[in-house]
């Protein structure tokens, strides 16, 4: 079964709030229901944004709490994350899943149909779809999908269907009850809330 919670730390939007990621790492690893994170840089991977990436990693391990890593193939694998993310702008999947072999996990950005039923995204271990609603999180985000373009997703691929973009508390149980089988979230969720995103994990 797929999580239903996939908090994604985002050094951008922690940097913005002074929030380091080590520690909304240590709340997700505190908080026992929640077992997939992800890290996310859009910048340039210095050799402190690895340290720090692999201290999350590390801090994310320790509670068997399991760690994909944003765009690059080559941190996740430096890191022996257990997956990678990546969008319609990075590696196909084919490329990642040829580096990657397997055993880790791939993850795919679509946002549209077409892109839904493209090839490619038959290769992912799941697919996410948005952004559902409009985001702040996001450069240059596509068009809003809505709660339809949710349940369109849902029909359209049987792989897990993670849910992005603009998804708060209040909105996640919708998304979740039009067929996504995980929200992914940067903004609506942080230390404080955690507990209450818990609540969603069976
Ligand atoms: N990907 P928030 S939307 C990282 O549409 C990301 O694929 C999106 O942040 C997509 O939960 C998005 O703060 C931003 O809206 C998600």
């Amino acid at each position: 079964m797929f999580p239903r919670v996939y908090p994604v730390i985002d050094t951008a939007y922690l940097g913005r709030r002074g929030v380091p990621a080590t520690d909304l790492a240590k709340a997700i690893a505190a908080a026992e229901r929640i077992s997939i994170a992800q890290y996310r840089h859009k910048g340039r991977f210095t050799r402190k944004r690895f340290e720090e990436a692999k201290d999350v990693c590390e801090i994310l391990h320790r509670s068997g709490t399991l760690v994909v890593i944003n765009d690059r193939a080559d941190i996740a694998m430096a890191l022996r994350a257990d997956g990678v993310h990546v969008g319609q702008d990075d590696l196909l999947p084919s490329e990642v899943r040829s580096l990657i072999g397997e055993t880790m996990m791939l993850g795919y950005s679509t946002h549209n149909r077409v892109q839904l039923m493209h090839e490619e995204s038959q290769l992912a271990d799941y697919v996410a779809i948005g952004p559902v609603f409009a985001t702040g999180s996001k450069l240059n985000p596509d068009p809003t999908v809505g709660l339809n373009g949710v349940a369109e997703a849902r029909e359209l691929i049987d792989k897990p269907l993670v849910a992005i973009g603009g998804i708060d508390l209040d909105a996640a149980a919708d998304v979740l009850a039009r067929g996504a089988d995980c929200v992914a979230t940067i903004s609506g969720l942080s230390a404080e809330n955690l507990v209450d995103w818990e609540a969603l994990e069976r």
